[in-house]
């Protein structure tokens, strides 16, 4: 998806780098703190469903130790650890001395409530990205609590309790006995305690964001009384989307996850569908109906299978006129297919000149033989999210001009990933991005060779009124809390997005151009040494390949 080119720009948050320790404990070297694995008292998972995947209910998903998919209770320590050491960085800043280090510090975290469509309908639940991030809770109704004279590096989960009546109709709950086994947290409280509990702490300094609350009841009945008491509210995100900026090992393996899916690869040439999975937990075992496979192993053997398809079995389809519903259609079930837990956001299949619209999701229109679609879609695999776009013409052969604008489009995008590297910002890339397209609109003859450069740069934002990118990772557009000036960082995930659009009744560009519109979109992870990790490296993207790519049986 897009984000607009100009935003306020925030105040630039100090990092933590992490470090991993080669005794296997995990430091945080701002504060040197250190989390020491293995030393973890292990309580035994309910041998019931709960709230969300556990180790005993989906052993195809989740290991004993993790708390969700991939992702192990030691690494949502550190994350609290770090955050706790942040906090405490921050308020000796704020105050200029280490007085607000004495002072006790609480944060308060609200999961998100379940939203209604209509009276008793819901939406799909989707969780607060900074809570999920913190402890790895998929229900609602939850709330995290962290405090401390110092460090507030002491947590209290608050989970919904468990009620046969109610999960008659919503399914099971955790409750306090399986969230803390999940979590590996000692203090689990029921969620109706939660005020009591905030009451008890007296908090000299409360983070926490209340502007517009996650969960406006559980702030109005828990929360404001103690915002009331006269405590010092200060705004949580900015800490939380500093350390989700930059991606754990664990999560940079997640979003490959994600890019996989949305891409495509090929390289078993197994045609993989998931079909009959019989699996029990003391005795797993899978059979793939289609190719006979059975695997008795753990869940790491399937994601290597989870190759992605989405965008090459969608440009496949695609035979002269053709839906955007269908092609719509075509990419959710093979996203789904292959392992994504949904569509991260409604897609746009916009066809012909509907590309120009540039977040168009009506998805609803008959693309004609002739026409190129540009589909921009993700999907989410286990709380992380891709974001990929592609531009094809549906009958398989680019046209003169297609391929002239698609062509220029792709020059800028390889340039602009080229400079995906450590130190250089988001903002930096926007601008050679405008200088690059300006070049482009010259030789393609948009503009005239004569054009001054201000004319041309000013053309180029016209011609692509939106950003080249925007920070990835649990959100499409994650972190908005983090400025586009900041210079990447390892571990930072990014789009890049150039595009370039003609409008069907723009007099102003050669007539050959009008009605087409090209955007080329890769996720990329920033990287120490070796250039970007381009995670949507297998969506087929030079003119050959995507014309290959649309010629292959469905
Ligand atoms: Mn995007």
């Amino acid at each position: 998806m897009l984000q607009p080119p100009s935003r306020l720009l925030k105040a630039a948050v100090q990092f933590v780098s992490r470090t991993r320790l080669s005794s296997g404990a995990f430091r945080c070297p701002c504060r040197n703190v250190s989390v020491k694995t293995g030393g973890w008292k292990t309580k035994k998972v309910p041998q019931r469903y709960l709230g969300q995947p556990s180790p005993y209910t989906h052993p195809h998903l989740i290991k004993y130790g993790e708390v969700t998919p991939g992702l192990t209770q030691m690494e949502f320590e550190l994350r609290r650890q770090r955050l706790a050491s942040l906090i405490e960085a921050h308020a000796e800043r704020l105050s200029g001395s280490s007085r607000a280090a004495d002072s006790a510090h609480v944060v308060i975290v609200l999961s998100h409530p379940i939203r209604y469509m209509t009276n008793d309908i819901p939406y799909p639940f989707h969780q607060n990205q900074d809570f999920l991030y913190l402890t790895g809770i998929l229900e609602p109704d939850s709330a995290l609590v962290m405090f401390g004279s110092r460090r507030p590096d002491q947590a209290i989960l608050f989970m919904p309790r468990r009620d046969p009546a109610r999960e008659l109709w919503d399914g099971p709950r955790s409750g306090r006995d399986g969230a803390a086994a999940l979590t590996g947290l000692e203090r689990v409280h029921c969620i109706e305690e939660l005020g009591m509990v905030l009451k008890s702490l007296k908090g000299g300094t409360v983070w926490y964001d209340g502007s517009q609350p996650c969960h406006p009841r559980l702030h109005q009945t828990h929360v404001r009384p103690l915002l009331e008491t006269g405590a010092v509210a200060r705004s949580l995100r900015p800490l939380t989307h500093s350390l989700r900026a930059i991606k754990s090992p664990a999560e940079v393996e997640l979003m490959k996850g994600a890019g996989r899916i949305t891409a495509q690869s090929n390289a078993t040439g197994v045609e993989m569908m998931p079909c009959f999975v019989t699996c029990w937990p003391d005795k797993l075992k899978y059979t793939w109906l289609d190719n006979g496979a059975q695997f008795s192993d753990h869940a790491d053997h399937l994601t290597v299978l989870f190759f992605s398809k989405a965008f090459k079995k969608t440009m496949a389809i695609c035979r002269g006129d053709i839906d955007e519903a269908l092609i719509y259609a075509k990419f959710d079930f093979e996203c789904r297919a292959h392992g994504a837990n949904f569509l991260a956001y409604p897609p746009v299949v916009a066809g012909g000149n509907r590309a120009n619209t540039l977040h168009y999701i009506n998805n609803n229109q008959i693309i004609k033989d002739g026409e190129m679609v540009l589909l921009d879609g993700g999907c989410e695999h286990y709380g992380y999210v891709s974001d990929v776009t592609r531009t094809w013409p549906v009958n398989g052969k680019f046209s003169e001009a297609q391929r002239e604008l698609y062509e220029a489009v792709l020059e800028v995008q390889l340039a602009c990933l080229s400079l995906s590297s450590p130190g250089v910002s988001l903002d930096h890339i926007y601008s050679t991005m405008l200088t690059l397209l300006a070049k482009q609109l010259r030789e393609l003859r948009v503009l005239p060779h004569s054009a001054n450069d201000a004319d041309a740069i000013k053309a180029a934002r016209r011609y692509c009124p939106h950003h080249v990118g925007h920070y990835l990772g649990m959100d499409v557009h994650d972190t908005p809390e983090l400025s586009r000036s900041q210079p990447l960082q390892p571990g930072m995930a990014v789009t890049i997005e150039p595009g370039l659009y003609f409008s069907e009744d723009d007099e102003s560009c050669p007539e050959r151009f009008r009605g087409l519109g090209v955007r080329i979109e890769d996720d990329v992870v920033i990287q120490e040494h070796g250039g970007p990790l381009i995670l949507s490296e297998n969506t087929p993207k030079t003119v050959l390949d995507v014309e290959t790519a649309c010629t292959q049986t469905k």
